[in-house]
């Protein structure tokens, strides 16, 4: 039996636009992806559009009641911006209302909230001013933050700022998978750059109020490089790999300065993005609380394959490599390698002075996951129970060794849309009809679930 540590955090994720639906009522403003797809429905893997999602905006009661069958003691989700505050300036008295009304429920059914504020869902006022790439991004962000902080600190007492920031810049600037699709290294790296300050000036809010055990975070997607040989070739491109899309956030949000690596490979490609002269200053006084970190699938790498001096794109440092013998979820298409996990938990006691952290998002997307269906409609999700075994075995191995880590949430609760890919690839331990009202029906992993959580273990 593994057993957990005592008040260990079970439950799943989500974000506001990828469940809630209601996109354009109630007041709620455009963000990037309502706009994105009434422009160009083609780029979208389906037709289906950000706008039903899994209607958690109007089914919320329920969804709790179901997060409370399965004996679930916390829940991440976020707040959309767009429905908070429309024009970035006024309070939508009827977010106010939803928000509050959907924590309470939380709260009353045992489930701890763990509130996010920004999951790639940029308002559209803002992105038409520049979004990310412009300085007053930051202090937009900054309001909007204090704002959900006053209006439902006295509910939530654990928040974070981003999702995954490297997945808006890399999405976003290297490549055209998120708008504005634009490809441009300097840009990518300014972009991130006021992402991190947005990130820094809602922690400095954040402290300001001293809400009552309150803590803050930042959830960011971890995907360790391992290097092809040891060569000093492939070995330099691993670290140039962590450099840019691991340690670039990790390092000034929990240890308050960038690392030094990360630093001169910008100088030396005259990559360095603006800064302002109290910045560094804010970075070092605004550490984070906690950490979640996602983590799905390692990077291979290896030497890159062709460069150009100075760099123009992240492959000029490494490149991507395809290990032959590899375990893949054949469902999806991503690698399956749970011994980075233990990685990750020993990177987390040795080089980030044991800082509080948490699994924030592990899971298996399945396509066409209705095959998989009994006789009685209940999806028979037996590959899903041995990935997420697999992974807390290591994770256990990791607490175990002396890792702080006080969580595991799976991505994601009741199958949700996903930017570019609509419903294919689902994640749930309850299934959603989308044909159907969004009905649910609950999956063999969520049994298990469900048994693992009563046991705190397996
Ligand atoms: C993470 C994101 C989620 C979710 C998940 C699954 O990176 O935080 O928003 O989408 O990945 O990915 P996908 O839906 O592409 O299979």
């Amino acid at each position: 039996m593994k057993q957990f540590p005592k008040n260990f955090l079970w439950g799943a994720a989500t974000s506001a636009p990828q469940s809630e639906g209601a996109a354009l009522i109630d007041g709620k403003s455009a963000t990037t992806w309502d706009k994105w797809f009434e422009m160009e429905p083609e780029r979208f893997n389906s037709n289906q559009g950000p706008q039903v999602t899994s209607d958690v905006y109007h089914q919320y009661k329920d969804e709790v009641k179901r997060m409370k069958a399965i004996n679930m003691n916390s829940y991440r989700t976020s707040i959309s911006w767009a429905r908070l505050l429309p024009d970035g300036k006024n309070l939508n008295e009827k977010a106010v209302k939803f928000y509050r009304d959907y924590f309470t429920e939380l709260k009353e059914n045992g489930v701890e909230p763990i509130i996010n504020l920004f999951h790639f869902d940029m308002p559209w006022w803002l992105m038409e001013r520049g979004g990310w790439e412009v300085r007053e991004a930051v202090e937009a962000f900054a309001f909007y933050a204090k704002t959900a902080f006053e209006q439902f600190g006295d509910i939530v007492k654990k928040w974070s700022t981003f999702n995954e920031p490297m997945v808006h810049i890399e999405c976003g600037y290297l490549g055209d998978a998120h708008y504005p699709r634009k490809n441009d290294f300097k840009l990518a790296v300014q972009v991130g750059y006021h992402t991190l300050m947005a990130h820094t000036r809602a922690v400095e809010e954040f402290r300001k109020l001293a809400i009552k055990n309150g803590e803050i975070g930042i959830i960011l997607n971890v995907s360790p490089a391992y290097a092809r040989s040891e060569s000093k070739e492939d070995v330099e491109a691993k670290e140039c790999a962590d450099s840019l899309y691991i340690f670039s956030f990790l390092d000034p949000v929990a240890l308050g300065k960038f690392p030094e690596k990360l630093v001169s490979l910008l100088k030396e490609n005259n990559l360095l993005p603006q800064m302002e002269e109290r910045d560094k200053q804010l970075i070092a006084e605004n550490t984070v609380d906690f950490l979640g970190m996602n983590y799905y699938q390692p990077f291979r790498v290896k030497a890159p394959v062709q460069t150009h001096t100075p760099a123009i794109r992240p492959n000029d440092f490494f490149s991507g490599y395809d290990m032959p013998g590899k375990r893949m979820n054949e469902y999806r298409g991503w690698e399956i390698y749970p011994e980075a996990l233990y990685d990750v938990a020993m990177m987390m006691k040795n080089k980030y002075h044991n800082i509080p952290w948490y699994v924030s998002e592990n899971g298996m997307g399945v396509a066409e996951e209705e095959r998989f269906a009994d006789e009685n409609g209940e999806i028979q999700d037996d590959y899903r129970i041995d990935f997420m075994k697999e992974h807390l075995e290591q994770l256990h191995k990791g607490i175990q060794d002396g890792s702080n880590c006080f969580g595991y949430h799976t991505w994601t609760f009741a199958d949700c849309w996903s930017w570019l890919n609509g419903y294919r690839n689902r994640y749930g331990f309850y299934r959603v009809d989308i044909e159907n009202d969004c009905k649910r029906t609950i999956k063999k992993s969520g049994h298990w679930y469900k048994k693992l959580i009563e046991k705190n273990g397996f």
